[in-house]
């Protein structure tokens, strides 16, 4: 043993490792003796202020103490980070005996579910998807569809114009001008997509909702096919028992022009609430091309006819489902959405 100041610090950092819980405190102890600042180093390189003759003795003694306690350090040190290491690894291990998580899982938009559905059941008839611009000029969007200039749709109050002669399409329709324009009869498309009008959102407007329009021109197409290919529709959307019925109508595009309901699939025609007692429930308007359109694209109504039909996606969604209130549809609130997992 040395010396009596040595032998304080000594003393004193023996104490202090074997009361330290981690390599943080002691590496704390290690710097406050052996660091640059630490009360060991100080004592050594303060020999030179000792008596000659007390400076070998405690340098001796102050050595020997430093090689001590960094054995001791080194030694505590491994064995504390050892354990501690091994708490990290039992901290980290996964139990694999714990019940999964699910992962939240999303869902389609009910208006993209009856839009796939609907597209769906049209491809497997033969029918190819066609898609246009939503911007169109007033000539695609009405003059060609033989919508007079002083039609009530393409006055501004109806339609969102953009130019004079540039507006939001009102209808689908346009992109089947385009289309027969492109490619000579037989034309057999279905047309999804957004459409535009002016109009004041509500439980039953919206200034955006969305369409699909379809349309078969061949020779021979007569009405019988449009019933037809819209009865099957109907089985194939609303049910096998389902059926449907023309009324009377009129469009400029379409002459004769017929609105088709569906006998409505809750009450099978007995009256109820979601028929409003009807029995029938309103699922889309339709006609043979008329044959001013037919010209209009170069196409001879002497050689052949076609059919084509539109409906609101928005609508036939919120029959199935049962929704009374358009707005919900574009909200994103996912309890409503959600609901259609
Ligand atoms: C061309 C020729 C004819 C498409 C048609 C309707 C009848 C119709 C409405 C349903 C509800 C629009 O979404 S809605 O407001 N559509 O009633 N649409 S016939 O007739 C065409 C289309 C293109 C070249």
């Amino acid at each position: 043993m040395g010396h009596p100041r040595v032998d304080a610090i000594v003393q004193q950092a023996r104490e202090a490792v074997a009361a330290a819980q981690s390599s943080a405190e002691l590496e704390r102890v290690r710097v406050g003796v052996l660091g640059r600042q630490g009360e060991l180093t100080q004592l050594l390189r303060s020999l030179g202020t000792l008596p000659p003759e007390e400076r070998p003795l405690v340098g001796a003694a102050a050595n020997e103490a430093k090689r001590e306690l960094e054995a001791l350090l080194d030694a505590r040190l491994g064995a504390t980070l050892e354990t501690e290491r091994q708490h990290e690894r039992a901290r980290q291990r996964l139990d694999l005996t714990l019940p999964g998580r699910r992962p939240p899982r999303g869902s389609l938009h009910p208006l993209t579910r009856v839009h796939d559905e609907i597209v769906a059941i049209f491809a497997g008839l033969g029918f190819s998807v066609a898609e246009g611009p939503e911007i169109e000029t007033d000539y695609y969007n009405f003059e060609a569809l033989n919508i007079p200039r002083d039609h009530p749709a393409r006055d501004m109050q109806d339609t969102l114009y953009l130019t004079e002669s540039t507006l939001l399409r009102t209808h689908t329709s346009p992109v089947q001008i385009r289309a027969m324009l492109a490619q000579k009869p037989p034309v057999r498309i279905i047309v999804p997509g957004k459409v535009y009008r002016r109009d004041v959102a509500d439980a039953t407007h919206s200034p955006m909702f969305h369409q699909v329009e379809g349309l078969a021109v061949d020779r021979g197409i007569t009405m019988a096919d449009l019933k037809g290919t819209l009865a099957l529709f109907a089985r194939e959307m609303f049910g096998p028992r389902s059926q449907i019925r023309f009324r009377p109508s009129f469009f400029p595009f379409t002459e004769p022009s017929a609105e088709a309901d569906v006998l409505c699939f809750v009450c099978h025609g007995d009256g109820c609430r979601l028929c409003k007692q009807g029995g029938w429930l309103e699922i889309l308007g339709s006609g043979m091309v008329h044959p001013q359109v037919l010209r209009n694209v170069g196409y001879d109504p002497e050689e052949v006819t076609g059919w084509a039909f539109g409906m609101g996606i928005e609508r036939i969604a919120m029959l199935k489902y049962g929704i009374d209130d358009l707005r919900l549809f574009f909200e994103n609130d996912l309890r409503f959405l959600g609901q259609f997992a």
